[in-house]
């Protein structure tokens, strides 16, 4: 008699698209803003500043690839113009812009060389065009501020090569008597589709990555990838611990990027050189971040010469060699693992697909069975201190509670409990000697699907 090979879980919707698959692989890139604030001191221009204002000394866009490059950033998102209006590039449709200044003649372009740059070191290039203009005339006119900001949306989408997302900021800060825009974002939506369509697209609202409500660098211990996307609009978020935790029943895939700077400012303010994050801040954002299954967009300012400042250099290259010592060692990979329930009873669905550190392997339970537990033993006994948990979100984010226990002295003992896993979900315990790992679903909206189980040693300390 031959049995028929069980087929994989039907996706639970709603799924990721391809290009949010390729974003979330990115999980830590870097944010730079740097214009006309830069010169003012300012956090928030008004519009009305000379061009002339700035004046970088030795700007150098290759620097700021290579330091975030070597950092283990994946790209840069660059503001290419804040609320103040002006444009680091040159755009046709304003004179508040870098080619109406005398630095370079007026004929550098910050955004073009940046785009140079992150091409030349292998980092995706993303750009922030604020939706809020303090200088653009048109502004509060809605038809007609809607298609300058098109014209320059389609500069940025067309002269720039690949560009993997396009950041946009809820922020408006006009008072009762301001100007009113209206902005057609569907519209803009459009526009990015047709330009550049493997770009994600950031807002409160989506529609590709939303902002995860708070400027701390954290999501939720509980973050759904889902939320009910059409309940949302750019700026409008009442609650906004709905964005930092998602929603479980939401309609559309939506996962979080937590935005957060290296420093108390947005911008490079020199007095602020002193309060760069140390390292035990940068690893705890990862760990808030990247570790409760959202994106790190780690804002590094550069400073008035136009280069990435040297207390953040030095900050960036300590927070690397962090994360490589707490990531060095994945004992799991050394370890066997069993199930007690695998999906048909097929090899293809074993235990020991979640650790054998291959992208889209994974372990996974018959329909129906939404709990179910997943044993890693070692031959002797070894010390860990941070657990890595992936579901396959191409089925679906599923797992809604889970703990990790340890075999110490023969016992098992809870070390960890958690609710959601989604791209990733890290977990620091206490350091313990144990010869086994436990990791209990204990509760999922449709049967697990986990494609990783890495279980790091402690740092050595040198
Ligand atoms: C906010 C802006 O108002 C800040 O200046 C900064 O750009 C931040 C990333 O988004 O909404």
């Amino acid at each position: 008699m031959t049995s028929v090979p069980p087929s994989a879980p039907t996706p639970l919707l709603p799924i990721p698209s391809e290009r949010q698959l390729a974003w979330h692989k990115l999980e830590m890139y870097a944010f730079c803003h740097f214009g006309m604030n830069t010169f003012t001191g300012r956090e928030w221009g008004d519009g009305t500043e000379s061009p002339e204002l700035f004046q970088p000394t030795e700007l150098d866009c290759r620097q700021w690839a290579r330091v975030l490059k070597d950092a283990g950033f994946k790209g840069i998102i660059i503001t290419a113009k804040h609320h103040d209006g002006f444009c680091l590039w040159p755009s046709r449709y304003t004179t508040h812009s870098v080619a109406h200044t005398s630095w370079g003649d007026g004929k550098r372009d910050v955004v073009g060389e940046l785009a140079a740059a992150c091409r030349e070191y292998g980092l995706k290039f993303g750009v922030y065009l604020s939706p809020w203009d303090r200088h653009e005339p048109s502004y509060g006119d809605s038809p007609r501020y809607n298609e300058h900001y098109e014209n320059q949306l389609t500069e940025l989408l067309t002269n720039y090569g690949e560009v993997f997302e396009v950041w946009w900021d809820g922020a408006c800060g006009e008072g009762p008597n301001g100007k009113r825009q209206e902005y057609d974002w569907r519209s803009y939506e459009e526009l990015v589709r047709r330009l550049q369509p493997k770009a994600v697209i950031f807002s409160d609202a989506g529609p590709d990555v939303r902002w995860v409500g708070n400027e701390q660098g954290f999501a939720g211990e509980t973050n759904w990838c889902m939320q009910r996307r059409d309940d949302f609009a750019p700026g409008k978020v009442a609650d906004l611990s709905l964005l930092t935790h998602g929603q479980k029943d939401g309609t559309h895939w939506v996962p979080a990027e937590c935005d957060v700077s290296i420093r108390p400012g947005w911008f490079y303010h020199s007095e602020q050189d002193a309060q760069v994050k140390s390292v035990e801040q940068l690893v705890d954002i990862y760990f808030k971040s990247v570790g409760r299954n959202a994106s790190l967009l780690l804002n590094v300012p550069p400073d008035r010469r136009g280069l990435i400042a040297e207390p953040d250099v030095q900050r960036l290259l300590e927070f690397r060699g962090a994360l490589d010592a707490i990531f060095a060692r994945d004992l799991a990979r050394e370890a066997k693992a069993v199930a007690n329930c695998v999906r048909g009873g097929d090899a293809r669905f074993a235990a020991e697909r979640a650790i054998d550190g291959l992208p889209g392997s994974y372990w996974a339970t018959d329909d129906g069975v939404l709990t179910g537990s997943l044993t890693i033993t070692w031959r002797e006994t070894v010390q860990f201190s941070v657990v890595m948990l992936q579901e396959n979100i191409e089925l679906g984010q599923r797992v809604e509670e889970f703990s990790i226990e340890a075999r110490v002295g023969g016992q098992w003992q809870e070390v960890a409990r958690g609710t959601t896993i989604g791209y990733e979900r890290l977990l620091r315990i206490l350091v313990v000697e144990a010869d086994g790992l436990r990791v209990n679903i204990l509760g999922a909206r449709a049967c697990p699907t986990i494609s990783t189980v890495s279980v790091f040693a402690p740092p050595s300390r040198p």
